[in-house]
């Protein structure tokens, strides 16, 4: 099936034609993931290259994002599996600051697939908002930013559990389209991952560590 008007529909930040179109291609036995990474994030990228060259401003990365966001909210139910034990709990956040949670979202979305359990503090979470959520039996604190002047909030947050001496009970992973793998050895993260199926396999590698 051709996924084209689904990804016209995203940059054209038409909800009901990212809607209809995200619905028949399921219903057309198109999987969820494919629709995901063959035209929903590629679309996100093309309205980042259009916001770089002047074409879009911020109205339209919002109402293209908003669109995005309807295709994902039908597509959950396909990449979440039902009922099964967690296999460890993540609290999730976009840092301090940091508005765009669309990344983050999938991210979420990805790990609950897989069987963890998610707790999502949302965007602009600050460093205590972190450590105040990171009760008993949290595993994994998951930070995302998307602009390199709310990277910082990531060092200032890991800080704020070793402050909180709180830093040895958690596993603290980083992630967003600025922050490399090179960013999350310097600032003491305990992994990086590029994309939401890589940030999968992290997280269930270091629950498996915990185990061991
Ligand atoms: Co913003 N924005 N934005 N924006 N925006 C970017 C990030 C930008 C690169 C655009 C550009 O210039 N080309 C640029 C940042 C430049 C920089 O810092 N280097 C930018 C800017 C400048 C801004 C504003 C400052 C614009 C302004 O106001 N002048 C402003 C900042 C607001 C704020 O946060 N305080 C702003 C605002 C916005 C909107 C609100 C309009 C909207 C966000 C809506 C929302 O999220 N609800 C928006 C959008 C949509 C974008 C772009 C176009 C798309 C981001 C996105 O959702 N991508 C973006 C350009 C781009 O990235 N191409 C841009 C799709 C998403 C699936 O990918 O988030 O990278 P991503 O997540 C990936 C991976 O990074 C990774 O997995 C995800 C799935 O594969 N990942 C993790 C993410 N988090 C992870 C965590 C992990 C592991 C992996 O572990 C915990």
């Amino acid at each position: 099936m051709n996924l084209d008007p689904i990804f016209e529909s995203v940059t054209e930040g038409d909800v009901s034609a990212v809607e209809s179109g995200v619905m028949s291609a399921l219903e057309a036995g198109v999987d969820a993931a494919t629709i995901l990474n063959e035209a929903l994030i590629p679309a996100m990228d093309k309205v980042g290259s259009l916001f770089e060259e002047g074409e879009y401003f911020v109205p339209e990365m919002l109402i293209a994002a908003r669109s995005m966001q309807a295709g994902l909210v039908i597509l959950k139910p396909e990449l979440v599996a039902a009922g099964i034990e967690p296999i460890g709990k993540v609290l999730m956040g976009t840092v301090k600051g940091d508005l765009h949670d669309i990344g983050k979202n999938l991210v979420s979305m990805m790990l609950e697939g897989a069987g963890f359990e998610i707790t999502d503090l949302g965007t602009n979470v600050s460093p205590e908002k972190f450590v105040e959520a990171a009760k008993e039996g949290i595993n994994i604190i998951g930070l995302s930013a998307l602009l390199t002047t709310t990277m910082p909030a990531m060092k200032m947050t890991i800080d704020a559990f070793t402050e909180a001496g709180l830093r040895d009970k958690v596993k603290i992973i980083i992630g967003g389209a600025p922050v490399t793998a090179e960013y999350a050895e310097k600032i003491g993260a305990d992994g990086f991952a590029p994309d939401a199926s890589q940030a999968v396999t992290l997280a269930k590698s270091l629950v498996a560590l915990r185990r061991l």
